[in-house]
């Protein structure tokens, strides 16, 4: 417990409602901020900037050009995923000159989800190692845009060099549903780990 009554897991002393840390890493442009806002339960806190030419060349626009707002400190939002289970959710900046913040960013955090986007593998890759340094548990979510082939998550997990003990899942970041569908992923990789236990409904 800590000076405020609560264990690492959030529960008060009456083993109430857990509340956890949640990060949604990845590379630039990958659908952060917008798996954010639509999971989320409550209007979501962003921190989106107009982009520069400072990132010109360094985080191509390949497969998102009518990007114009990228995310400068943080994305914040909650969701209940059930009656005692509350994640609060911290979308990452993408853009790598911002990855240093990644380190307090990520202090206190349970699980991650890291988006990659099948078009851009480069970014991802480069996501996914950060994320071993980081040393949180994590799923990796393939967000499914129109345009994108479709390669089977063997291919994915090949090219990506992601062990088999981590899941990797398909999702449309646009999509509430989807979205969560990938967080309950994530709390099940979490339990799985014995790092939660948690009740399902
Ligand atoms: N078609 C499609 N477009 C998406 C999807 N997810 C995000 N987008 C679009 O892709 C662009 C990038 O999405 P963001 O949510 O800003 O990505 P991000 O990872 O937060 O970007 P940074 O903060 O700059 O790293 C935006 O123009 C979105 O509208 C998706 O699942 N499908
Ligand atoms: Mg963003």
């Amino acid at each position: 417990m800590d000076s405020k009554g609560f264990d690492r897991l959030g529960r008060d002393a009456s083993g109430g409602t857990r509340s956890v840390k949640i990060m949604i890493a990845g590379g630039f442009g990958t659908g952060k901020t917008t798996m954010v806002g639509s999971v989320s339960d409550i209007k979501p806190l962003t921190t989106e900037e107009t982009l520069t030419q400072a990132s010109a060349g360094v985080d191509p626009l390949i497969g998102v050009t009518d990007k114009t707002q990228t995310t400068v400190s943080l994305d914040f939002g909650k969701i209940g995923l059930n009656d005692s289970l509350v994640l609060y959710l911290f979308g990452t900046p993408g853009q790598e000159r911002f990855w240093f913040l990644w380190n307090g960013l990520f202090k206190g955090a349970l699980g991650a989800v890291v988006l990659v986007d099948t078009r851009r593998l480069a970014s991802s890759f480069r996501a996914i190692e950060e994320m071993e340094r980081q040393d949180v548990p994590f799923v990796v979510a393939l967000n499914v845009f129109p345009d994108s082939r479709t390669y089977p998550v063997e291919e994915i997990r090949d090219a990506l060099d992601i062990p088999a003990h981590i899941p990797v899942v398909s999702f449309d970041a646009r999509d509430r549903a989807s979205s969560r569908d990938v967080l309950v992923a994530l709390v099940h990789h979490l339990k799985e780990r014995s790092a939660v236990a948690v009740e399902s409904r």
